[in-house]
């Protein structure tokens, strides 16, 4: 299904939305797509970004640099946060990006009375949980790698915001969002762009939300996620991966037994150790 067409300038209901990680695989889908809900988005990545059009501003900004991000935030009305590092990759990396750009983006919300954020999470928070095993958005919470970790650290910091200061969050625990799923596991994590868009639409416009987590994930034949949380904000999914199935299985996939087959982190969980000092 393609992405709707921008509402006339008028149903625009934000008067500016932020939206970081904007040159990401998702910012450049969210950037046209999330179009319709803002009269001006204001788009911001440590990288270039392409030149804006009249209802965009491109702010460049390090997540990490905690006087550019209060900056960055001032004068929007919500933010969705995309921005960071979306790997397994060696902890100080994640700390700079992930762990002190979430806090950032928090201290700025509540200094500039921002009240809504849509936090990119991701299903590597419960990454250690086994695939098949059915989970909801109160399991406990099983990081697959510093990744995972940060993720679940900006789950916490964003309910710390809510309570102690008001700012509601919506949670994304994102499965896999591509344009299409590109192996087995895929078939079951899979969140197509559309309904990525919905889901965020269904987070930055439901009238409460408080602090929600919810799973980012299609229509999908098989889930391993009960995500009544997402239907609660309204989130219906349309999109499936089924028409990609058999393209899907005819990948490679790990041996049986492999962490890889065995968790729904998949890959993840093997990742690292990261060597950053000398061998002993
Ligand atoms: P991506 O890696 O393509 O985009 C992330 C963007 O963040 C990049 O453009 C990067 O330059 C920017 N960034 C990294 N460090 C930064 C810093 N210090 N300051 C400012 N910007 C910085 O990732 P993708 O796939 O677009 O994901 C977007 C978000 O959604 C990420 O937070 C990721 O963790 C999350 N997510 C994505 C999933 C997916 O399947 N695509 C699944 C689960 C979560
Ligand atoms: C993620 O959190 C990553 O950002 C994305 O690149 C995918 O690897 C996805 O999870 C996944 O688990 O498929």
């Amino acid at each position: 299904m393609p992405f709707p067409e921008p509402l006339p300038m008028s149903s625009k209901p934000l008067s500016r939305l932020l939206l970081t990680g904007a040159a990401g695989g998702l910012g450049q889908v969210l950037r046209k797509s999330l179009q319709s809900f803002a009269k001006v988005i204001r788009l911001s990545d440590i990288l270039p970004l392409d030149a804006a059009a009249a209802h965009e501003e491109c702010v460049p900004c390090d997540l990490a640099d905690k006087a550019a991000v209060d900056a960055l935030v001032q004068g929007v009305d919500a933010i969705v946060h995309m921005g960071g590092v979306s790997v397994e990759r060696p902890f100080e990396e994640i700390l700079e990006a992930n762990i002190k750009g979430v806090f950032h983006i928090y201290e700025a919300a509540r200094r500039h009375g921002v009240k809504r954020v849509v936090f990119a999470s991701s299903n590597h928070v419960i990454g250690f949980h086994k695939q098949g095993e059915r989970i909801d958005a109160h399991c406990a919470r099983r990081p697959d790698g510093y990744y995972g970790l940060s993720k679940s650290y900006g789950e916490d910091l964003s309910r710390f915001y809510w309570d102690r200061y008001g700012i509601e969050t919506v949670c994304l625990r994102i499965g896999s969002s591509f344009p299409e799923p590109k192996d087995a596991r895929m078939l079951v994590t899979w969140l197509s762009y559309d309904d990525l868009t919905e889901l965020i639409r269904c987070a930055l416009f439901a009238p409460k939300v408080g602090h929600t987590i919810a799973y980012g994930m299609s229509d999908n034949r098989d889930t391993w996620w009960d995500n009544a949380a997402a239907a609660h904000l309204g989130f219906v999914p349309r999109s499936s991966s089924e028409p990609y199935r058999a393209q899907a299985e005819s990948q490679p996939r790990p041996a049986a037994g492999d962490p890889a087959a065995v968790y729904q982190g998949g890959g993840f969980v093997t990742r690292g150790p990261f060597e950053t000092l000398p061998p002993p």
